[in-house]
């Protein structure tokens, strides 16, 4: 059979169709595909729950890829080693607490696994509303990032899901939009984003785990976005609190679905 230009372009769309029309509802979208949002994809597909992830950008992997000020090492500290070698990465000990891992390891490894587990992701699509219903996150709006980069005016399509995770990082994206709607509603002391604070690792650490929760009804936050939203320190390029944050957020949702 002779190579046909038509072909590959028909099974390109074709695959891509039946791949977006299998994820327009899901158990759990999650919105950025950096470490927390990887690592709670991965352990909620190994569950068996239908998962999807969209990513903005062309890649993968937000900010792990530069390591620390693009030496492209990260930092893992021992209570996280374990989720490294869930995926297979490998790391070195540097001293009795701090590990070090290749960055472009990391994320390539943790992207591949979560796939093969059975997360979907869509990368090049932003999210830039959620589905609301009485009250609770039912879901996303979601555009090709191009569009919003080229601020064309196209309307957005929606995708269901019965929770959603905000692992945006710093900027927490999905949360500034519901706080923008539902004034004064986030589960925050005050109700609304209390923004991210300066640099202190340990605490910074601890804080990404305790600030990992449902933070509207049906919108959980996970990763930097905990951090962002409920005023816990920044950490700089240690990334075990990621990790242990998307496993964290993985476990509670497992439990509800
Ligand atoms: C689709 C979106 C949207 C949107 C953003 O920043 P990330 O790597 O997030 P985390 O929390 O998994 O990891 C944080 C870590 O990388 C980091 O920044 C650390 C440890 N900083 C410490 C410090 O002191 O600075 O990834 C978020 C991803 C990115 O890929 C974005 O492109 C994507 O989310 N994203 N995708 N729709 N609206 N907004």
């Amino acid at each position: 059979m002779a190579m046909d230009e038509i072909i590959i372009s028909r099974a390109i769309i074709e695959r891509y169709h039946e791949k977006l029309m299998r994820n327009l509802e899901t158990d759990v979208a999650i919105v950025g595909g950096g470490p927390s949002g990887l690592v709670a994809g991965y352990f909620l597909a190994k569950a068996g729950k239908k998962v999807v992830l969209f990513e903005r950008k062309l890649s993968i992997g937000g900010g792990m890829w530069g390591g620390g000020m693009l030496f492209n090492e990260i930092v893992v500290q021992a209570e996280a080693v374990r989720i490294l070698e869930t995926f297979g990465i490998r790391c070195e000990k540097y001293d009795d607490y701090h590990y070090t891992a290749d960055a472009i390891e990391a994320v390539t490894t943790m992207t591949g696994e979560a796939i093969r587990a059975g997360l979907t992701i869509f990368n090049c699509i932003s999210v830039e509303d959620v589905m609301m219903r009485d009250e609770k996150v039912e879901g996303l709006v979601i555009n090709w990032s191009p569009v919003e980069m080229t601020g064309l005016h196209v309307d957005p399509l929606t995708v269901r899901s019965r929770f959603v995770i905000d692992t945006t990082g710093h900027d927490t994206e999905v949360v500034q939009v519901v706080e923008n709607k539902m004034e004064g509603r986030l589960n925050t002391p005050t109700g609304k984003r209390l923004g991210e604070k300066s640099m202190w690792a340990e605490k910074a650490e601890a804080d990404t785990l305790s600030n990992t929760k449902e933070i509207f009804p049906g919108l959980y936050v996970a990763g930097m976005a905990a951090n962002a939203t409920a005023g816990g320190p920044r950490m700089g390029p240690i990334f075990g609190g990621m990790l242990l944050s998307g496993e964290k957020v993985a476990a509670a949702l497992i439990d509800r679905l």
